[in-house]
């Protein structure tokens, strides 16, 4: 049974963000052009920051491909942190070149930092920062971009739509939202949805908490950086009669048929052949140019956060991100219900 695995590595100003990739079978066909433009699609968007424009991610595939078709060994990505220039001395592995330049004590609440520096025993928040840093989602986005075109292969696609940021509900709205929010050093957070289309219909289980699907990709897009709830279809079902909620089945050319998707493609945790909707949340970004209140944890004393270069917002940066979360489950999924070794045998499988 194939299992989709990765792990990933790095620091935002460290050398480089790395993952190595399990358990693709051979012969799909990967181009570094598509995740190259993935992550040209997640260092977008209104309300981005300077670091951005330092950055132009693009990804060395340094193992498991060969002339443009997995060879069912291990996939490296390599992304290269252009800002790594500016932060050699500081991110040194060598005890030599300590220095607490870049060293921080005032915690940013919201952020790691407070839990983090208990937990791992370290006065210097910078080295809570550096991997908490919603940095690592660019090579996060890299490993989806791989798991996308394998999808596409099997005709699954996916987009993804903000719905609002702060109080705007438009694009002119999210603009003006954003700009508000950076004239005064704040930030915002929002709401979007992704969307995956052409799935097949029994992915995921209902025989065990663990395999239901939608409880997978809540866990997925949960733990996306800053993302706060996640929902799975209409969320405003609480409000309504179940006759008015559940989709009816009709019969149309010998196939079932929907007139509605509330559930969002998902019932009694597999996937029911409609589309895939996923909604989630964003809570504003924590490092903020107007600071807030804390406490400097090495003084004691209250005092204003640090502040750090930041996006005002990354709405749909996330929503990105969500949308390569998704894709490793889904790829999971279809890996384990049309097992293989190689993509022929899984695609006839597929299409039996
Ligand atoms: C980010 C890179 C980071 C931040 C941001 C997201 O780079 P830097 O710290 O050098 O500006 O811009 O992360 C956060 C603000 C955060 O709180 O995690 C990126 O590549 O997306």
């Amino acid at each position: 049974m194939n299992k989709f695995r990765f792990l990933t590595a790095g620091e935002s100003h460290g050398k480089c963000l790395t993952a190595i990739i399990e358990g693709l079978p051979s012969g799909f066909e990967i181009n570094p052009d598509f995740i190259n433009e993935e992550l040209k699609r997640r260092q977008m968007g209104y309300g981005r920051g300077a670091r951005m424009q330092i950055e132009c991610d693009t990804v060395e595939i340094t193992s498991g491909v060969r002339f443009g078709k997995t060879l069912g060994s291990p996939v490296t990505l390599v992304i290269q942190n252009k800002d790594y220039e500016n932060w050699q001395k500081i991110m040194s592995i060598y005890t030599e070149d300590l220095n607490s330049e870049k060293s921080f004590t005032k915690c940013r609440p919201g952020h790691a930092d407070y839990a983090g520096s208990i937990k791992y025993n370290f006065k210097d928040l910078r080295n809570i920062l550096e991997r908490s840093s919603a940095r690592k989602t660019a090579i996060e986005v890299a490993v989806g971009a791989v798991a996308k075109q394998i999808l596409n292969q099997f005709g699954i696609k996916c987009y993804s739509e903000i719905i609002q940021i702060g109080q705007g509900r438009t694009e002119e709205e999210f603009h003006a939202e954003i700009d508000r929010a950076k004239e005064v050093g704040d930030t915002l957070g929002g709401k979007f949805k992704v969307v995956y289309e052409n799935l097949p219909v029994g992915l995921g289980s209902y025989v065990h908490w663990d395999r239901m699907l939608d409880g997978k990709i809540a866990q997925a897009v949960m733990s996306v950086p800053a993302v706060k709830s996640v929902s799975i279809g209409n969320n405003h079902g609480y409000k309504m009669f179940g006759s008015e909620f559940h989709d009816e089945m009709f019969r149309e050319d010998g196939k079932v048929v929907r007139k509605t998707n509330n559930a969002g493609g998902i019932e009694g945790g597999m996937t029911n052949g409609e589309p895939l909707v996923v909604t989630a949340v964003m809570k504003p970004i924590p490092t903020l140019r107007k600071p807030l209140k804390t406490v400097d944890l090495s003084s004691m004393e209250e005092c204003e956060a640090h502040f750090e270069r930041s996006d005002t917002c990354a709405v749909e940066a996330c929503a990105v991100v969500t949308e390569a979360r998704i894709a490793y489950v889904l790829l999971d999924e279809i890996l384990m219900k049309f097992s293989g070794d190689n993509s022929d045998e899984i695609l006839e499988k597929y299409r039996k």
